[in-house]
């Protein structure tokens, strides 16, 4: 027996240079150690041998296994690491050649057409004395709603179709109104500030729908703040952002929050007028609500409604970019088009 596992010795010490992949090292592996293998079958007399002849060849057994098994492990490493670098050398790139990308140049990002205006009606308003407040997306109830005079039984809660969380008490803002409260809240009159930011609405889309959207929500409280005031933030707005004679309107809207409470449209410039599926052929584009702060709004928000006063207004922003740079559709603001958000390099 023990000649016999010498020659095995030999015979397996020679032949196991020539494996060259793993599914041929497998195959040896069951040749020699499996249950019919080689070892087995010379170990098969055992039975029959004395104890001493047992001990002996057992324990030269195990030692070849252990060999056979250590042998293997070496050359599965050597074999794997042949294939990968036979993989690398099949797929090397020469980085010094210029490829497609490269030949072009390296691109610079650009900024999104939101960002830049938003960053400009920004800049406005710094430069008129507003400072530049931002609030959270996920709200609870009092700050979206209950503070800006909009009760639990109030029929205008339909009028924005909101994502509530489970929990029904938080809810992704529906408009950027929240930063009015948050605003009074975290400050002492006399204030003005502007809140730009990403409001949700559960409503189906369309060319001037979106379901995430933005909005530039603005306020400003003091003594004595009259309709006045706010037509002419309103005015500097409009002149700064278009640089052009614009054709407005101004009339009555409703929103809880304010009272009087103004619907500021602009003519559509993507039709000059005449209707197109952005102003849904009315010639107008819905683009700015305001008013007079609403008594209550100040109360919720720790103000005297006795001795302030003030208005609020909340600019549609994506629609504000729509006529600035004649878009006809909202969805290739956040379409992810990258054709067409290359197209706005400027800021
Ligand atoms: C509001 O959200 C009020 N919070 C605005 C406000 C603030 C009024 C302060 C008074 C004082 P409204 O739901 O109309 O109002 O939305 C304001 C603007 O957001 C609209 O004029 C429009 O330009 C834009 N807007 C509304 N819904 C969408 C939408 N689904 N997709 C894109 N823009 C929208």
């Amino acid at each position: 027996m023990l000649q016999k596992l010498e020659e095995l010795k030999k015979e397996f010490r020679a032949s196991v240079k020539d494996l060259k992949d793993q599914n041929s090292l497998a195959e040896f592996k069951a040749d020699y150690l499996g249950k019919k293998g080689k070892l087995n079958d010379i170990l098969g007399g055992m039975r029959e041998a004395s104890g001493e002849v047992r001990k002996s060849v057992g324990a030269r057994a195990n030692e070849f296994k252990q060999e056979i098994l250590d042998t293997l492990a070496a050359q599965l490493t050597k074999i794997e690491t042949a294939e990968v670098n036979a993989k690398l050398k099949k797929s090397w790139q020469d980085i010094t050649l210029t490829d497609d990308v490269m030949a072009r140049g390296l691109q610079s990002a650009g900024f999104h057409p939101v960002t830049i205006i938003q960053r400009e009606i920004e800049d406005i308003f710094i430069s008129m004395g507003f400072d530049i407040l931002d609030g959270p997306h996920i709200e609870d109830d009092f700050h979206n709603f209950e503070a800006l005079n909009i009760p639990d039984t109030h029929p205008a809660r339909d009028m924005q179709d909101t994502f509530w969380f489970a929990d029904m008490a938080h809810l992704l803002r529906t408009h950027t109104s929240t930063i009015q409260i948050r605003g009074m809240e975290a400050n002492d009159p006399p204030f003005k500030f502007v809140g730009p930011g990403k409001v949700f609405r559960c409503e189906a889309t369309d060319a001037s729908h979106e379901m995430a959207f933005h909005q530039l929500e603005g306020m400003m409280v003091g003594k004595d703040i009259s309709v006045a005031n706010l037509i002419y933030f309103m005015k500097t707005l409009l002149s700064e952002i278009f640089r052009q004679d614009m054709n407005v309107r101004l009339r009555p809207g409703f929103f809880p929050f304010v009272e009087p409470g103004f619907e500021l449209d602009i003519e559509c410039l993507i039709c000059g007028g005449k209707g197109c599926k952005v102003c849904k052929g009315s010639g107008w584009v819905e683009l700015l609500p305001c008013g007079m702060t609403h008594p209550n709004v100040l109360r919720a928000g720790g103000i005297d409604p006795n001795e302030w006063n003030g208005f609020a207004f909340g600019l549609g922003l994506d629609r504000l970019v729509m006529m600035r740079y004649h878009i006809d559709d909202i969805r290739h603001l956040h379409g992810g088009d990258l054709r067409f958000v290359e197209q706005f390099k400027a800021y």
